[in-house]
């Protein structure tokens, strides 16, 4: 079989040539399996095999041949809504769990017992007076540590609605959640539910399950993402404003290479640390000292906080080490392919897992916890600098493209540029641009790159074709990657946009002392999809309306991992339309597809109609755009403002 042209591969220049050395070397990466990988399985992309007991495998037929029911006669909307379910506990659970460990870390750090500070006591003031706890004549730690004990409640409690719900839900969305009592209680007790439920012989009502779904980006929406992300803020800072790098370039051919890859910033805020700490023990080996690089959300992390350059997304992960330049890459949790490991052999690379929960066979495991931060981070920045030795020159080849981004845009960072224009009232302007029609309205490029799909290519194109017509775009995860790679994070980016947005970029940016802002602004990881729903909730609530209201819609083009799923099913839930890129895998039961695409034929109920938003599937990336474009002008229209008239591209890129 003749592989995929690099060209096919990605349109990451540094990424095309690494393949090329990977061949040649005869390592094999996730892009080459993916196509050993084809054909896909039928049955799977349509979401219509159960494997839930021992009495199957069982799979239901198309075009209503046998069989059309399992052995325990489920038929093939309860089956594919079960599976809907479970790929979203799947990405919720993770998630969750990243919040719990941030709370227990807050914890920790406030009794004193981690090498941790509170970073952002400003940020922690706010939050406790949201969460009702006094703040007056307190020490800042005990404040932390009641902070810390209603986050963990939300992983306990029995009775009411999280916590966290209470204090980052928009009152006008919420309603309808309480209403049909999807509101979740606790995201242990919710997610145990949603696994009992979907369990053989449970539910077998499809609606209930997929109502069971929307409970589960509930989860996901406000355990997973906005306790993440406060807890995270109040430990390492919220962030601001800040100028890197993208792209394979940032690796440095004589330094000693780190990359840090995963997700929880607790672990990589140390390695950076410890990093410049050990600098002139690199230097004491014959390099020129010690560089680290991000990869995947861990990567936002620490560009966002820390201004680290970022390396690689998701999909090119094992590219990073076909350099030969990398000393030791150091994981936590999520997103890390087995695969690295392999590549790793390879090399003189050094994987490091460091997640009692997530090793790798082959892999040095240097295990982590808060209280012993400092002790793991010196242990695991040192074997990479001893690894330094062991590089073989001859293998080494860098790409040596590298592109300036700007990242950094949390709420309150924008925020803070807004008020430069209108102190009174910050969104003001915002509201009177989004009004106007000089910003049509606001997209979210959101999450993964995907093995199977072009690199870049569906990310970059939607958010082309939304910023020449003037949609506002925000960026996390992977896909901020995708963009700043190809200069939608800098200033140069600008060109893409169309002209009413590019002027109100140039008069925010001046009044930021920037010349302009970047087309897109880079709000984080993916737990940091909390961020853009802030930002919603304040400009609906400014207006008076409720978020499914606002001209808004979310894009992950290059869809990979269920945890994009269960983030879209939360905003699905708060009234937004959300397009994936890449098959959800619910195709077989033509139910699930009419309630959550809205397909509005077959009489049911949809998401659409009760919450506001739904699910786009559509692979081709321009058709996706125009799609959110209708979405966000009908919107617009509904809302009594101008329509302003398009621009439409014929080809992508
Ligand atoms: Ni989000 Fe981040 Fe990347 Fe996708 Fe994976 S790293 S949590 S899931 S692939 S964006
Ligand atoms: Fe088959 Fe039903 Fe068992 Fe699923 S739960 S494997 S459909 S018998």
């Amino acid at each position: 079989m003749a592989l995929r042209e690099a060209a096919e591969i990605s349109i990451d220049n540094g990424v095309q040539q690494l393949i090329g050395k990977a061949r040649q070397e005869s390592v094999e990466t996730a892009f080459d399996r993916a196509q050993k990988m084809s054909p896909v399985c039928t049955f799977g992309s349509a979401g219509v095999c159960c494997r839930l007991c021992l009495e199957g495998p069982c799979r239901i037929m198309p075009n209503g041949r046998e069989p059309q029911r399992g052995i325990c006669g489920a038929g093939v909307d309860t089956i594919v809504a079960r599976n809907f379910l479970a790929a979203l506990v799947s990405g919720t659970a993770p998630h969750a769990e990243h919040g719990r460990e941030v709370a227990l870390a807050l914890l920790a750090t406030a009794e004193g017992k981690t090498p941790f500070a509170i970073k952002d006591v400003d940020k922690l003031l706010v939050i406790a007076g949201e969460l009702g706890i006094a703040t007056e004549n307190r020490e800042t730690s005990e404040i932390a540590r009641e902070v810390a004990l209603k986050a963990l409640e939300d992983f306990q409690k029995q009775q009411g609605a999280m916590n966290w719900v209470d204090i980052r839900a928009q009152g006008k969305t919420r309603e309808t959640w309480d209403k049909l009592g999807l509101t979740p209680v606790n995201a242990h007790l919710e997610i145990s539910r949603a696994v009992t439920r979907g369990a053989m012989g449970c539910d077998a009502d499809p609606l209930n399950l997929l109502l069971g779904a929307i409970t589960m980006g509930l989860v996901d929406g406000f355990a997973g993402l906005h306790l993440s992300s406060d807890l995270q803020d109040i430990l390492f800072g919220t962030p601001r404003a800040v100028k890197s790098k993208y792209c394979m370039g940032v690796l440095q051919p004589r330094m000693v290479n780190i990359a840090v890859h995963g997700h929880v910033p607790m672990l990589s805020e140390k390695i950076v640390e410890w990093a410049g700490r050990l600098n002139g023990e690199a230097k004491k080996m014959g390099a020129e000292g010690i560089n680290v690089v991000g990869v995947c959300c861990t990567g936002n992390e620490l560009l966002m906080r820390q201004g680290v350059p970022v390396a690689s997304s998701f999909s090119s992960q094992e590219l990073v080490i076909v350099t030969g330049a990398v000393e030791a890459m150091v994981v936590d949790i999520q997103c890390i392919m087995p695969g690295i490991q392999k590549v790793a052999e390879c090399y003189h690379t050094n994987i490091i897992t460091t997640m009692g929960d997530v090793k790798i066979p082959g892999a040095t495991h240097v295990e982590f916890h808060p209280e012993t931060a400092d002790h793991a981070a010196e242990q695991i920045v040192r074997l990479a600098v001893q690894n330094f030795t062991r590089r073989d020159a001859s293998r080494v080849a860098i790409p040596e493209e590298t592109v300036e981004a700007y990242a950094g845009f949390s709420v309150e960072q924008i925020i803070e540029v807004l008020a430069k224009l209108d102190g009174e009232q910050p969104l003001k302007p915002l509201a009177d641009a989004i009004a106007s029609g000089a910003v049509r309205g606001v997209a979210a490029l959101v999450g993964c790159t995907n093995p199977r799909e072009k690199q870049d290519f569906g990310n970059v194109t939607v958010a082309k074709e939304l910023l020449r017509n003037n949609v506002l775009v925000v960026t996390t995860g992977c896909a901020a990657h995708s963009l700043g790679k190809h200069g939608l994070m800098n200033i140069s980016g600008l060109d893409y946009c169309g002209a009413e947005l590019r002027n109100v970029l140039i008069t925010l940016g001046k009044a930021a002392g920037l010349p302009a802002l970047p087309p897109a602004l880079h709000m984080g990881s993916c737990v940091d999809n909390s961020r853009p729903a802030n930002l919603l909730k304040a400009v609906a609530d400014y207006l008076g309306v409720a978020i499914r209201q606002l001209p808004v819609v979310g894009s992950c083009p290059e869809t990979h991992s269920p945890k994009a799923m269960s983030i879209g099913t939360y905003f699905i839930a708060c009234g937004v339309d959300v397009h994936v890129g890449v098959n959800p895998q619910i195709g077989g039961s033509a139910f699930v597809t009419a309630v959550l695409c809205n397909d509005r034929s077959a009489g049911g109920i949809t998401t659409d109609e009760v919450f506001g938003g739904k699910l786009i599937y559509q692979p081709d990336p321009l058709q996706a755009a125009k799609t959110l474009l209708d979405r966000i002008d009908q919107k617009r229209a509904e809302l009594g403002l101008p329509v302003p008239q398009r621009e439409v591209s014929q080809h992508a890129g």
